[in-house]
Parts: C-alpha cells; structure tokens; sequence
C-alpha cells in the first residue's frame, strides 16, 4: 500500500512538470498564421467597375488579362467568365475552396463557365497558367450586401 502511494505522488509531480514546460510552444503559434494574407493581391487601392443593380455579369478572359479585372456586384449575381484568347485559361480562386474553379479543359477559347456569389466579400481569382494570386492574370469580384 504505502509503495503504490509513493508512485501516485511522483506521477503528479511529473504531470505538473510536463504541463509547464509546453507553455512557451503553444505562445508561438499564432504568428505563424500572419505572412499567409501578403500572397493575395492588396486590393485597398483597386477601383472596382460596379456592375451592380444587374442578375448577371460578364468578364472576358484575354491573353493574358481578365476583363474587367475588377468588378463589384450585388450578392446572388452571376458571373459568366468567357474565354475569348487564342490560349488556354481557367479562373480560381485565390482563397482555397471560395467558390467552384472553371478549369482549363472546360475553359478552351470560346468556352464559357458561370459562377453565382450569394455571399458578400471580396474574391480574388486568378489563372494559374499566366498569373499568380497577386500577380499577372489575376482578377477580383466585389460581392456587395444590401
Ligand atoms: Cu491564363
């Protein structure tokens, strides 16, 4: 009996020990977190088209640009993007799993692809063949509330 005691009370004291030093580890995660919104491109000093009032709204993909590149609309608007380039594109977003991406092969020139923003926020795509997310062929809607 007086063993078992023993061995409870040094188990305690080795589960304390534990539990402090984890502390410095779980205070240095938050910044890791930070430098991941810099990849997006900055849109504070963009000029948006406002296409708003409408059901729908067109943006033509180029070689190599989007047009219009920014465009601001109402919340449940669709956005049909076109192919009009002599090259292959595709539109996706730059936060992962945004809104449903228009792939290259179903995104040949002349092709179309719709995608409706029923949620306000700022979406930034872009073609990952010519563009990165800040750079290039890259593209932003603007999906306003009411
Ligand atoms: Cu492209």
């Amino acid at each position: 009996m007086r063993a078992l005691r023993t061995l409870g009370a040094a188990a305690l004291v080795a589960g304390l020990v534990a539990c402090g030093s984890g502390e410095p580890v779980a205070n240095s995660t938050p910044t890791t977190t930070k430098p991941k919104k810099a990849d997006t491109l900055d849109l504070s000093d963009v000029t948006f088209e406002d296409l708003t009032g409408a059901d729908a709204a067109d943006v033509e993909a180029r070689d190599n640009t989007y047009v219009a590149q920014f465009i601001e609309v109402d919340a449940g608007t669709t956005v049909t993007f076109t192919n009009k380039g002599r090259n292959q594109h595709n539109v996706v977003p730059a936060e992962d799993g945004a809104f449903a991406s228009l792939d290259t092969e179903d995104f040949e020139p002349g092709e179309s692809g719709s995608i409706t923003f029923s949620e306000p926020g700022d979406y930034v795509y872009y073609c990952t063949l010519h563009g990165t997310k800040r750079k290039g062929m890259v593209g932003a809607v603007r999906v306003l509330g009411e």
